[in-house]
């Protein structure tokens, strides 16, 4: 008998509503994000644990996902899903969250999750602002963006966070935004397998809270700035900084095979 199509309804529990404003990107995200699960051959998310702080994005697996999953305070799901893969090797670990709770209040715990490689995916949503609490500049903020506590644009850079994780010693790291639908998936793909820190950033976009700040007030005006300002990672290394100023590097940044937290640890104790 054949597999039945894709369908995102299969992986969620019935009865709950989404709670994201029409537009939001976290809805993509949790299509490529569910789709990359089909494709990888699971009917189901058993053998899943979701982990995530607090925010918009924060809400994505939980209580929406058919699957365990633990809500931690704002900025711990990683040192959370590290003790949880710890704990249970068997079980795939997954963090989702913004990017004011995963690069912001958590930052210190993604940087040593990604020194440690330990053996989690996390997906970073970066919606460039703290997109719950009314559109406060981020660490993410593009430089000279308007938001509610930047009202003469922001004056500080932003944080590249997929190629920080990638210089901390991740396996895996990339970068891509909703526009991205089918690179998504595959990114997804290749963090849901394989060992070590593997992370997955996705600019996506904030109708409501930030859109709408920069004269970008729907999905689709969102999107088509994604689309333009994107540039691929190699052809970005070739430009001069000021060519690459407002634009947005996609690609991967890392990929390897390092040994990962449960292998040092392995190593080291001989269990
Ligand atoms: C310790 C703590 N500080 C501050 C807050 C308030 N707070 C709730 S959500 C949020 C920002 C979330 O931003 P982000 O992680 O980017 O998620 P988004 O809503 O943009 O998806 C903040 C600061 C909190 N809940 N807990
Ligand atoms: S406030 Fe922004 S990030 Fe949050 S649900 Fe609405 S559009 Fe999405
Ligand atoms: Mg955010």
């Amino acid at each position: 008998m054949s597999r039945p199509a894709f369908s995102a309804r299969k992986y969620l529990r019935s009865g709950l509503k989404l709670p994201f404003c029409p537009g939001c990107g976290c809805y993509t995200v949790i299509n490529c994000f569910l789709r990359a699960i089909y494709e990888l051959g699971h009917d189901d998310l058993s053998g899943f644990v979701f982990c995530s702080g607090i925010g918009c994005a924060a809400w994505i697996p939980s209580p929406y996902f058919d699957a365990d999953s633990v809500h931690t305070p704002h900025g711990r799901a990683i040192p959370v899903a590290t003790g949880i893969k710890l704990a249970r090797p068997e079980l795939s670990v997954v963090v989702f969250g913004g990017d004011g709770d995963i690069a912001g209040i958590g930052c210190g715990h993604l940087i040593h999750a990604a020194r440690r490689n330990a053996d989690v995916t996390v997906i970073m949503v970066n919606n460039m602002v703290y997109g719950m609490t009314g559109g406060q500049v981020a660490p993410t903020t593009p430089l000279g963006a308007r938001t509610t506590t930047t009202p003469m644009g922001s004056f500080e850079r932003p944080l590249d966070v997929a190629r920080v994780v990638a210089a901390c010693g991740a396996n895996y790291s990339a970068r891509w935004t909703t526009a991205h639908r089918e690179e998504l998936v595959q990114a997804f793909k290749r963090a849901l397998t394989g060992r070590g820190f593997r992370f997955v950033e996705v600019v996506s976009q904030c109708p409501t809270n930030f859109g709408r700040r920069i004269g970008k007030p729907d999905a689709k005006a969102m999107l088509d700035w994604f689309k333009e300002a994107s540039v691929p990672l190699e052809e970005a290394e070739r430009l001069e900084a000021e060519e690459l100023r407002g634009r947005i590097i996609v690609g991967v940044f890392a990929d390897r095979d390092e040994p990962g937290l449960l292998d040092r640890l392995k190593e080291a104790y001989g269990r």
